[in-house]
């Protein structure tokens, strides 16, 4: 009893080759990305629904801590089998992250631009890390993507933000896992919506699993935007987006009309959830399940116990949250929702008198 089949030893491009546009000359390029655990998450269904049966897919568990690296390991892979030698992406950061490490293990130059004084500590360090040309502009995500737009028509440097479909098709590969666990589709799949990418991706991969039998129902998608940054939710571009949770400060998705397709072919739904019941979400999942994520990725859950409280949940269902990066990727902003820490003395009394002990 050895050699049962152990997903993690891995990467998506071997795992899920039959649904990817892989070839002969695609690079079998891996950091062991996917196969992510799908949390049950009793403390909160029970707090919030009987007839809930909740899950978080901790996408954090990635490589480079986010959700990224499904869309990334397929567009590095494809850049460097299309002879590209330098890869550009506009980010919030995490994007960024994903592009400088797969393009440091490919042998890729990257160019990374960001919008300056918006991006979490973790997310710039690694693109630093990995080696990246970073560039912080002096304006938002927004003003950067169409400069990777513009730069990529004039120059030869290949854009691996999602608006590239070899991005779409790795991220896809979220769903594929989730039905693969379950054994069918969840009723429920709640995600954050920024550039609107990953909502994309995983309506694709459902209806692909759908399409060759292998799930026998879709699931409703429920997308949940920052209420500082809700440009779909309010039917117009939003020029100076703001929330706490950076990665999704987007004010003009790139994938606005395909995140409306998937709300409107599912039968779901896109809200908005403000920064208190972001914050209070991510406060939740960490002390009450242990689960430490991003801002931004608590918007799925802040979502679902919003909808929850309106009683929008009437049957039994079961929920899927995306947690799209790891807590990690932004200690400030941790830091600062957290109650301080207790400055001591080096003495065991005092110790002991701090944690009630005497
Ligand atoms: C943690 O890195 O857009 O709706 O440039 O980092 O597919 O954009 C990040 C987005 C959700 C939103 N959660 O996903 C970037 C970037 C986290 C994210 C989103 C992002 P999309």
């Amino acid at each position: 009893m050895c050699c049962k089949p152990n997903y993690q030893r891995v990467g998506l491009l071997e795992r899920y080759k039959e649904f990817l546009p892989i070839t002969d000359k695609t690079p079998a390029l891996s950091l062991m990305e996917g196969s992510t655990p799908l949390i049950p998450l009793t403390k909160i269904s029970a707090k919030i629904s009987p007839n809930i049966t909740l899950y978080a897919k901790f996408e954090g568990m990635n490589p480079t801590g986010s959700f990224k690296d499904r869309g990334m390991v397929m567009a590095i892979a494809n850049a460097v089998e299309i002879g590209s030698k330098a890869v550009i992406c506009a980010s919030t950061g995490n994007t960024a992250a994903s592009a400088a490490a797969y393009s440091a293990r490919a042998g890729l130059t990257c160019g990374v631009i960001l919008p300056a004084g918006e991006v979490a500590l973790g997310k710039v360090s690694q693109s630093m890390m990995h080696g990246a040309k970073v560039i912080a502009i002096d304006g938002n995500f927004d003003d950067a993507l169409t400069i990777v737009k513009e730069i990529t028509q004039k120059y030869p440097i290949t854009m691996v933000n999602s608006l590239n479909p070899y991005r779409i098709e790795g991220q896809k590969t979220g769903a594929f896992e989730i039905c693969d666990t379950l054994g069918e589709a969840p009723t429920y799949h709640a995600i954050p919506v920024g550039n609107a990418g990953n909502i994309t991706a995983y309506w694709k991969g459902y209806k692909e699993y759908f399409e060759k039998g292998i799930i026998d129902r879709l699931p409703k998608m429920i997308g949940f935007q920052a209420a500082g940054s809700a440009p779909i939710v309010e039917g117009h571009p939003i020029l100076e987006p703001n929330t706490i949770a950076t990665a999704i400060r987007i004010g003009n998705p790139a994938s606005w009309k395909k995140a409306e397709a998937a709300r409107d072919e599912s039968m779901g739904l896109i809200e908005k959830v403000t920064d208190e019941e972001i914050t209070e979400a991510q406060k939740l999942l960490a002390s009450t399940e242990g689960v430490f994520c991003e801002p931004a990725s608590a918007a799925s859950v802040a979502g679902v116990i919003k909808k929850a409280k309106e009683g929008f949940f009437k049957e039994k269902c079961s929920i899927v949250c995306i947690l799209t990066g790891h807590g990690l990727k932004d200690p400030q902003r941790a830091m600062a929702i957290c109650d301080p820490f207790i400055n001591a003395k080096n003495d065991l009394d005092e110790v002991a008198k701090i944690l009630n002990l005497k």
